[in-house]
């Protein structure tokens, strides 16, 4: 059975929870508490030395970084269609999940930690960096449905929740009409599910 370690607030777990449910797979949840630091107990350490969630097992496999499940997902379980083979199209897909894992991060995510978790943060810079990131998928998505290949991909499930939940960070979405029809279409997906926020 798949297992999913996680954090019902954190956008990168709904990131793996969004695909497993999309993909209509079997799991179960099971809750890491961020708050108390049961991430950085010795018995969680083994499962990530990096004492962060998500964590995905299946089996006798043990993944990390929510990136790095969606491949696994896809790959393991999803058509081809999540992720194809095309040496052009997966170097595309890398694209946005190394901004899901870096741009996003510094901006939306960070703005979203400094007003949800209080955690201290140069919020002009990460709102700043949230525009940014926000002006290029918006006018990448003035020109196409998706991300990559006229489909949903791990490129649309990596970038979304963060995107998704960027109210939390007091940053408004208005200036950009094609991301936001974007997530009404990601919201609209057989098998979508939300979470707090979202
Ligand atoms: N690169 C990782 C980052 C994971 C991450 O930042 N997780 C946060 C929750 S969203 C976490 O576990 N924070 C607790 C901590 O660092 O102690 C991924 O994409 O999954």
């Amino acid at each position: 059975m798949i297992q999913l370690y996680y954090h019902e607030l954190s956008g990168n777990c709904h990131k793996a929870r969004l695909m497993l449910s999309l993909l209509g797979l079997e799991h179960d949840l099971v809750p890491v508490d961020l708050m108390s630091g049961e991430q950085k107990s010795p018995q969680f350490l083994k499962l990530n030395p990096l004492g962060q969630v998500p964590v995905l097992t299946d089996g006798d496999v043990v993944i990390r970084d929510a990136q790095a499940i969606l491949v696994y997902l896809a790959r393991r379980y999803g058509d081809e269609g999540w992720l194809p083979e095309s040496a052009e199209l997966i170097s595309k897909i890398v694209q946005w999940l190394s901004m899901a894992a870096n741009e996003i991060q510094q901006g939306l995510a960070r703005a979203r930690l400094h007003f949800l978790f209080n955690v201290q943060t140069d919020l002009g810079l990460a709102q700043k960096k949230a525009h940014q990131v926000l002006q290029i998928l918006d006018e990448h998505l003035a020109q196409r449905p998706w991300l990559e290949c006229d489909r949903p991909t791990i490129a649309d499930v990596a970038c979304y929740p963060y995107v998704g939940l960027a109210g939390d960070g007091k940053v408004s979405l208005e200036a950009y009409p094609h991301a936001r029809a974007w997530i009404n279409r990601i919201k609209q997906l057989p098998g979508y599910i939300g979470m707090p926020g979202l």
